[in-house]
């Protein structure tokens, strides 16, 4: 994807070099309580993304789920329904300070998915592509977190398309970028490669407990 096409990415970077030359979001002391460290509480959940909903139908959805594993799967629709399903409610923080309680997400449990591929020993990353374009990239530890899903419900309805439908995974340990709406593909690898917003200045671990927004000055990624 090219840069220029996106504005309010341009800007969203531009914001994230500014807080980073105050030295704001490079680690901070956890915060007591229910809000992470220089969040503040919103009553509805925001939409948002690159701008781009990719219209995706059930019977042409496919998450494929490649590399590092003893057995990669193309997964259908049916196939993600016919695996146990589950629920699970959690706050959901992102990285421009909003943060949405108790988001009932729905669906079935990465470490479910994980038990199906079975990474290899090496394989310690995972790096996420979506319909729209969009990549992030997070440890695949991560995937064992409470509340790691691939979602296709939320609040009880279906997976709303401008929040990722018709199946996102969602992560609610870590910042929201790191939640990949439209996901299309888990490829599972031996070596870390940085995704959309971590390219552009943002933390590889994105730990919202420990305002770690940004990319340290001695990590590269910051471009
Ligand atoms: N495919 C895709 N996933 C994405 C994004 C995106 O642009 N595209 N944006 C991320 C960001 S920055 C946030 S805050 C959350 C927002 O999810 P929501 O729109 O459901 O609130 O999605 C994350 N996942
Ligand atoms: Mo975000």
């Amino acid at each position: 994807m090219n840069r220029g096409d996106h504005d309010w990415a341009d800007r969203k970077e531009r914001w994230a070099e500014k807080m980073r030359a105050r030295g704001i979001g490079q680690g901070r002391p956890r915060s007591a309580g229910r809000l992470p460290p220089g969040q503040h509480e919103v009553a509805k959940l925001p939409v948002l993304d690159l701008g781009i909903h990719p219209q995706v139908s059930l019977q042409e959805w496919r998450l494929e789920l490649t590399g590092a594993v003893e057995s990669p799967l193309s997964l259908t629709w049916e196939d993600l329904l016919a695996m146990p399903q589950t629920e699970d409610t959690s706050d959901f923080h992102c990285v421009t300070t909003w943060s949405k309680y108790d988001c009932r997400w729905g669906g079935v449990a990465l470490a479910g998915v994980l038990e199906k591929v079975r990474p290899l020993p090496g394989s310690q990353f995972v790096f996420f592509t979506c319909y729209d374009g969009y990549t992030t990239n997070v440890r695949t530890a991560h995937l064992l977190d409470e509340g790691a899903l691939l979602a296709h419900r939320l609040d009880g309805a279906a997976l709303p398309l401008v929040h990722g439908g018709p199946v996102r995974v969602v992560l609610p340990k870590l910042y929201a970028w790191k939640s990949p709406k439209f996901v299309r593909e888990i490829a599972f690898r031996e070596t870390d490669e940085p995704g959309f917003w971590e390219k552009r200045g943002y933390s590889t671990t994105a730990d919202p407990w420990s305002d770690d927004r940004f990319s340290k000055d001695d990590e590269d990624g910051a471009v």
